[in-house]
């Protein structure tokens, strides 16, 4: 990686980092509603998957897609004003976390159904391949649960049958809700299942986005070149609960000590070690780049504030299809 793509990459880390942050705490005070999953702890998997994106390429999401959409390059603006509920949301206010989309940057939407995202992103890459975008590719985010479901296998079958370009990303945070991989999974290693479908596989440690760039980058040119998917599984870890009102995350289903362990390998401040003491980034640029996002963070949250209300009249928009006349 460049010393530019490691800055960009840290920078986004924190940007979603302190968005989730902030999110949980306006949540906690009854400022923000809906649902919110955080992908905190999670965050060097999808910045290091996406930096590896050209213009044209596309990735899905999942429940737990904020970080997704910021690595993503999403508008912080926009997405604090949707967990607001603001007409300004990007989904008008009416979508909330789980209904994040923007097509336009290449970004497929926030999916509350486990594992929707695996064939959508199938659909997605036979699109290019039949518009001739053959440079371009797909990045399917997915848990560890998600991969336990049908329509993973179906998709990851179908990609494989088709050489389609689609990325398989499986963040293996080692829990679905209350329930425990070991409990779960026939696997230990969720990359295993790449064999039943002829594409390579490979584990990678989540938190350290070196080895997860040298992961993605190997998958994206087999995509590019026409011979098809690969599955990469990220082993990781959710800090907090599944939602802010799991309060069995700590101490419950999992213990402190686990959840402890996993603080200590932060993903982020494992990346900063590597900048500060390789002199890519000095003391100077880390505080001025956390001083840029956590204005960022602010200036969001000023935006929803002052937004406006969605109008009533828009509520049945975008329920049912507009009849066409003529
Ligand atoms: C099809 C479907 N089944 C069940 C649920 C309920 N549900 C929401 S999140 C979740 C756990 C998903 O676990 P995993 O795929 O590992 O993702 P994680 O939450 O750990 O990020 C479940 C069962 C759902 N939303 N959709
Ligand atoms: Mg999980």
């Amino acid at each position: 990686m460049t010393h530019q793509e490691l800055l960009e990459i840290y920078e986004r880390m924190v940007l979603s980092r302190r968005f989730e942050e902030k999110a949980e705490e306006l949540y906690a005070q009854g400022r923000v509603t809906g649902s919110l999953h955080p992908y905190i702890g999670q965050e060097a998997v999808a910045c290091a998957a996406l930096l590896r994106r050209k213009p044209g390429d596309l990735f899905t999401s999942t429940h737990r897609g904020l970080g997704h959409c910021i690595a993503g390059g999403m508008d912080v603006r926009g997405m604090m004003a949707e967990l607001f509920g603001k007409a300004t949301g990007i989904s008008g206010g009416k979508g909330g976390s789980m209904h994040l989309f923007d097509p336009q940057n290449g970004n497929l939407g926030t999916n509350g159904i486990v594992a929707g995202g695996t064939s959508i992103a199938c659909g997605a890459a036979i699109t290019l391949k039949l518009i001739d975008r053959t440079d371009n590719v797909v990045f399917t985010f997915f848990g560890e649960g998600a991969s336990n479901e049908g329509v993973t296998h179906e998709s990851m079958n179908l990609a494989s049958v088709w050489k389609l370009p689609v990325i398989f990303v499986c963040e293996n945070n080692q829990y679905q809700v209350f329930t425990s991989a070991m409990e779960s999974c026939s696997v230990q290693d969720i990359s295993q299942r790449a064999s039943a479908y002829s594409m390579p596989g490979e584990t990678v440690d989540g938190n350290d986005v070196l080895a997860l760039d040298a992961a993605f980058r190997k998958a994206v040119e087999r995509a590019r070149q026409g011979e098809g998917p690969s599955l990469i599984e990220a082993k990781t870890y959710r800090w907090l609960g599944h939602w802010p009102g799991d309060v069995f995350a700590y101490g419950g289903y999992r213990s402190t000590e686990e959840v402890e362990r996993w603080k200590k390998a932060c993903p982020i401040v494992r990346l900063s070690r590597h900048l500060l003491e390789a002199g890519t980034m000095t003391r100077e640029m880390m505080d001025s780049i956390h001083a840029r996002v956590d204005a960022q963070v602010e200036e969001a949250v000023r935006f929803a504030e002052d937004s406006p209300e969605p109008d009533v009249g828009v509520l049945m928009q975008h329920v049912f299809s507009e009849v066409q006349n003529g």
